[in-house]
């Protein structure tokens, strides 16, 4: 494939753009792959490239429903940041934000990796607690963040109402090196860099059914015909339990809808992402100018991609009491995606109860900084049968009682 520069640009440019080649190729599904990839979000994409980028596999299919990205990928509000509390999060989240900070010069894909800082409000003593405690474990972990006070979050986020009469704001914990990218573009990057490396994309192609054979998976049902396999992966977020269900087994998620909105663009005024778990709301500035604000889950299962409405009030209730400047901008569009979310808020990454069958899901509210951890790690577990990073976040640990607590670093209440 052609390498993407500003040389190509202008020579594009003589030819009023008219040469560009598509970005990965759009191939006829054939019989057979050494592994099968189910969804064709960041996490599916980020493994099948680093199958074929870290362990020479490209005998592989990433078949999608719809099209790529058109999951939570493409509709999160792209926070990155490693800042959790326990030690195989930090191993996953921190590799994972590492691998942001120069994969568009590895994708060729300008993926506007944008480490602008994530700033996480404590508004109670408990909270503040929490965050102190977060830190500590994050400086063993050798994840940078900082603890900071109201002065410095005067600095940091000036528009913020740090003295807010209800919830004053009383400290913060502050990952420098977090921020955003752009979610569509990470889809995309490792899209075509895999198709490059030989991976067949497939979109408008859907798993109906899970074939089976003495124990052991031989293959997929799809909308576009029967794929022979011995390794599948499924990585299908909210859908997970879905999947589970036509090979035969259950999973420990629940599938409910996060949603997110922006406003109308406005000047530049916040230059970091901002987060108050306390009133519950968090909010960034998009390039365009557009401030992205999400909120809390709704409190009731469902597949519906949209969110309730009583959720846009109660979050612009709470980002306006510490935004005021916000309270006049008129929002411009609002949507849902369907999360996967695990009793621990951590995800499953790892075999499933049929052999041949893995898992990567359970992300939940929070996997889009995870995608190319995730995907790194995944890719070691199909190729090798096991891997450092993934290994303690396997199915057999609800059984086992070894749950990875991460339910204050979620950051978003569910
Ligand atoms: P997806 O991107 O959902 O991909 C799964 C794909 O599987 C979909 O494209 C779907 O069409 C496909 N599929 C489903 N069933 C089938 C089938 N039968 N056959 C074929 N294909 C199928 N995370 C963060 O880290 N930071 C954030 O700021 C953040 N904000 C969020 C805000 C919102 C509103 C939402 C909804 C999520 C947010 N997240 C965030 C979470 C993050 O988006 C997800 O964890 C992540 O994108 C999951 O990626 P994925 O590849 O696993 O799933
Ligand atoms: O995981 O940081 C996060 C997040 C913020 C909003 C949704 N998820």
């Amino acid at each position: 494939m052609a390498r993407y520069s500003a040389f190509a640009i202008a020579r594009q440019a003589l030819n009023y753009h008219q040469g560009w080649e598509r970005a990965w190729r759009s191939p006829e599904p054939r019989a057979e792959y050494e592994v099968v990839i189910v969804g064709g979000g960041g996490h599916g994409l980020a493994t099948a490239y680093y199958l074929a980028a870290n362990h020479g596999i490209r005998n592989v299919a990433v078949l999608e429903k719809g099209w790529l990205g058109g999951g939570n990928t493409g509709r999160n509000t792209t926070i990155i940041r490693s800042n959790y509390l326990q030690d195989p999060s930090a191993d996953i989240y921190e590799l994972s934000r590492s691998l942001y900070e120069d994969l568009s010069q590895k994708l060729n894909f300008n993926i506007m990796f944008s480490p602008r800082g994530v700033l996480m409000l404590a508004q109670t003593e408990h909270e503040l607690r929490a965050w102190k405690r977060t830190f500590h474990a994050n400086r063993i972990n050798g994840i940078e963040s900082e603890m900071v006070g109201p002065d410095r979050i005067r600095q940091i986020a000036p528009i913020l109402n740090v003295d807010s009469p209800r919830y004053p704001v009383l400290g913060g914990l502050w990952q420098p090196r977090g921020g955003t990218a752009r979610h569509d573009a990470v889809a995309w990057g490792y899209a075509r860099a895999a198709s490059d490396l030989g991976v067949d994309i497939i979109q408008n192609c859907e798993v109906t059914g899970i074939d089976v054979t003495g124990g052991r998976v031989s293959g997929v049902r799809t909308t576009r015909g029967q794929i022979r396999t011995r390794k599948l992966c499924l990585v299908v977020a909210g859908h997970a339990g879905v999947l589970a269900q036509m090979a035969g087994f259950r999973l420990p998620l629940e599938s409910v809808a996060l949603q997110a909105l922006v406003s109308e663009p406005i000047k530049p005024c916040l230059d970091c992402v901002v987060m108050a778990n306390t009133v519950h709301g968090y909010m960034s500035q998009s390039d365009k100018g557009e401030l992205v604000i999400g909120g809390g889950t709704d409190g009731f299962n469902n597949y519906t991609q949209r969110g309730s409405f009583h959720h846009v009030e109660e979050t612009i209730r709470a980002l306006v009491e510490m935004f005021p400047v916000i309270s006049r901008l008129k929002m411009l569009r609002q949507w849902g995606g369907i999360v996967d979310v695990t009793g621990d808020r951590s995800p499953i990454i790892g075999r499933a109860p049929v052999e041949g069958i893995y898992l990567n899901c359970g992300w939940g509210t929070g996997g889009f900084k995870a995608i190319p951890g995730s995907g790194w790690a995944t890719a070691g577990l199909l190729a090798r049968g096991e891997d450092p990073v993934a290994g303690p976040f396997g199915l057999e640990r609800f059984t086992e009682g070894r749950m990875i607590d991460e339910s204050v670093a979620a950051a978003v209440a569910h």
